[in-house]
């Protein structure tokens, strides 16, 4: 049974189109760190429907604070893939003049917060974004993700328990990919690394409960899924915080420094029916918005235009080196003038 959504069909095609956009995205962007284009690179796939049902659900007057994994969320809400790009490939045109590793956003201007690596360490800060809204009466939500592997670092558990205590209008999304680097959510053979299993026996959504407000699991293959219980969770964070944990896989690779061959057994393939392509072609097509047809010439459009876009990027001109010591202090102190003569 599909429940009826509230946004038009072409604006879910229009998402749909996104999502496809972003696995070949992903493809090609994992390829131009494997040709040298990019000195790292943090793999997508398996998250595509969280990232646009998410960024679909997202309103004007909600924040956004992202972590390292949330490229295609970003382009959803609407931020121009020139700066998103020009970000990953550390262009001249970046606004950070190249200087953060590839996904690691700032983009203040669309009420978004900087993504940064300590693993849930926004977490607090997106948390006293979410006090000053409640102090100053500001009209929105303020909505955080972060990875299964992050519910185990005190970061989240102060952050959940603010929330809680102050009864934050915020929305804490799981993205639970079932991996933490090498270390996997269920649990293991020799029981060495457990930690998230033994907390909750797998059920991270169980973990709002300690800090009394509620969590919810959800299925994070299909993104108009997605969408419905991230809107409604925003909607109704005026009352009070919530956990989302939504399932899905992480069917590659955790950054280019890793190899899963060497610890990961049960992969999810692509095409399978866990792929959230496939699972989100399966409620499209059940709602009357795509066919076969559409999914073909989609397919071959964003196969082109993706190609097109990562060829550019990877020859675009990077920051002049002299940038690099820009904007580090309001003023100049003596040594790094003195330094500039040393940029060779
Ligand atoms: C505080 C901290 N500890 C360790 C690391 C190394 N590290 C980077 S990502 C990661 C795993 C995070 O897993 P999860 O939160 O599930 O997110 P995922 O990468 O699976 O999306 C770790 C341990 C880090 N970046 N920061
Ligand atoms: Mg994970």
């Amino acid at each position: 049974m599909i429940e009826k959504t509230d946004i038009s069909k072409e604006d879910l095609l229009n998402a749909y189109r996104n999502l496809v956009m972003e696995r070949f995205l992903d493809k090609k962007m994992l390829n131009a760190s494997k040709q040298g284009f990019l000195p790292f690179y943090i793999p997508l796939m398996g998250h595509e429907a969280i990232h646009i049902g998410i960024g679909l659900a997202i309103r004007n007057n909600d924040f956004f604070y992202p972590y390292y994994r949330d490229f295609g969320a970003v382009i959803e809400m609407g931020i121009p893939l020139d700066m998103a790009l020009s970000q990953v490939f550390a262009t001249e045109n970046d606004n950070a003049l190249g200087r953060s590793m590839p996904d690691h956003f700032s983009f203040k201007k669309y009420n978004i917060g900087a993504v940064i690596t300590p693993v849930a360490g926004h977490l607090t800060a997106a948390t006293g974004i979410a006090y000053a809204y409640r102090y100053r009466k500001k009209e929105g939500s303020i909505i955080t993700t972060f990875g299964d592997g992050a519910t185990s670092t005190p970061d989240f558990h102060v952050a959940m328990n603010f929330a809680g205590v102050y009864n934050l209008p915020m929305v804490f999304f799981c993205e639970n990919n079932q991996f933490a680097i090498s270390v996997p959510t269920y649990p293991t053979e020799n029981g060495a690394f457990d930690q998230t299993y033994m907390e909750t026996r797998g059920d991270i959504y169980k973990k709002a409960e300690a800090y009394g407000f509620k969590g919810i699991r959800i299925d994070g293959t299909d993104f108009v899924e997605v969408y419905r219980q991230t809107r409604k969770a925003l909607e109704n964070a005026k009352n009070g915080p919530v956990l989302i944990e939504a399932m899905s896989y992480r069917m590659g690779p955790h950054s280019t420094a890793d190899d899963p061959n060497k610890y990961r057994t049960n992969t999810v393939p692509e095409g399978s029916a866990k792929d959230p392509l496939i699972a989100s072609q399966k409620t499209m097509k059940d709602m009357d918005i795509l066919d076969d047809g559409m999914i073909k010439s989609i397919n071959d459009e964003m196969d082109k235009k993706t190609t097109e876009l990562v060829n550019k990027y990877e020859r675009e001109p990077k920051p002049d080196k002299h940038t690099m010591l820009d904007n580090l202090y309001e003023e100049e102190p003596w040594y790094i003038s003195e330094e500039r003569g040393d940029v060779q």
